[in-house]
């Protein structure tokens, strides 16, 4: 469970390292799923074929080899490792604890692979506004680590107090020419509101080890550089929805596919892509 102090730490800097929370062993049998999931490949999942994930492919690089970052979304609807960690007891805990939420439901996961020597970019960015189906926005994710990610390999980078200055998602658009880690800091022609508790940009790199989980707030302007290293960078991240959440039928996101309610209802009601991990306030068990 998380310390005072921890969820203390969240809220003023809109992150937390959380420990850690998956043994060797733990960690193995995900990476041997991942493997096993990438040597399938995108092809071995074709359309209308069930269980497959809801994204399979390489958000970077198209088929530039220079670039790839593997992006697979819902990996839990394809493997029951994954599924369990959706529900681990943990994470389901500190979701709620830093939300304050006693009803909690999977919104979608995606592994975020940076191969070892061409893992490309994911630019600086927040999650809510990238999220327009559902409202209110969900507050937190868990990232867990599957190979220690580092400066070197292509960590996240995070910027303290910035989960508190409302949605900047078009600034940040202009900062995608921020790419090698020896620039991924240099964040320019923002000011942060007034009386915001943090009133300075001051970004930095987030180490995380294999095994640990990283708690971020979905506003937190986040991302992560190239992976010129010869180590890959292997991690997956998992958002929640509260029980509070509603269907935006204006937006569009990759998981409206399998949204069939009108605008306006209950997500908890969306159906079996978007389990319940935990109900007053008992975390749920997976169900395979
Ligand atoms: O894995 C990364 O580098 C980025 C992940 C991310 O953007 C997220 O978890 O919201």
């Amino acid at each position: 469970m998380l310390t005072d102090e921890q969820v203390a730490e969240f809220h003023r800097n809109g992150f937390l390292n959380g420990g850690r929370i998956l043994d060797e062993d733990g960690v193995q049998e995900l990476k041997d799923e991942l493997d096993r999931i990438l040597a399938i490949g995108p092809e071995g999942f074709p359309e209308g074929a069930t269980p497959r994930p809801v994204l399979f492919h390489n958000m970077v690089g198209g088929r530039d080899p220079e670039k790839c970052v593997w992006q697979i979304v819902n990996i839990w609807e394809v493997s029951s490792a994954y599924e369990r960690l959706m529900h681990h007891p943990f994470i389901v805990d500190a979701i709620s604890r830093l939300t304050g939420a006693d009803e909690l439901m999977v919104w979608h996961d995606q592994i975020q692979h940076k191969p070892a020597g061409h893992g490309g970019v994911t630019g600086w960015h927040q999650d809510a506004p990238l999220w327009p189906i559902i409202r209110p926005m969900t507050p937190v994710s868990a990232w867990v680590a599957l190979d220690d990610a580092t400066v070197e390999n292509g960590c996240m980078w995070m910027t303290p107090g910035s989960h508190s200055w409302g949605n900047h998602i078009e600034f940040l658009r202009t900062q995608a020419h921020l790419q090698q880690k020896e620039e991924f800091g240099n964040i320019e022609g923002f000011t942060p509101p007034d009386d915001a508790e943090v009133t300075t940009v001051e970004p930095r790199p987030w180490p995380v080890k294999a095994g640990e989980v990283s708690l971020h707030h979905s506003l937190t302007w986040h991302g992560s550089p190239f992976n010129h290293s010869d180590q890959q960078r292997r991690a997956i991240a998992m958002h929640y929805m509260t029980g509070e959440s509603r269907f935006v039928a204006g937006g569009q996101h990759v998981m409206k596919t399998y949204v069939h309610m009108d605008d306006g209802e209950l997500m908890s009601k969306a159906g079996p892509h978007f389990p319940s991990v935990m109900k007053n306030g008992q975390v749920l068990n997976a169900a395979s």
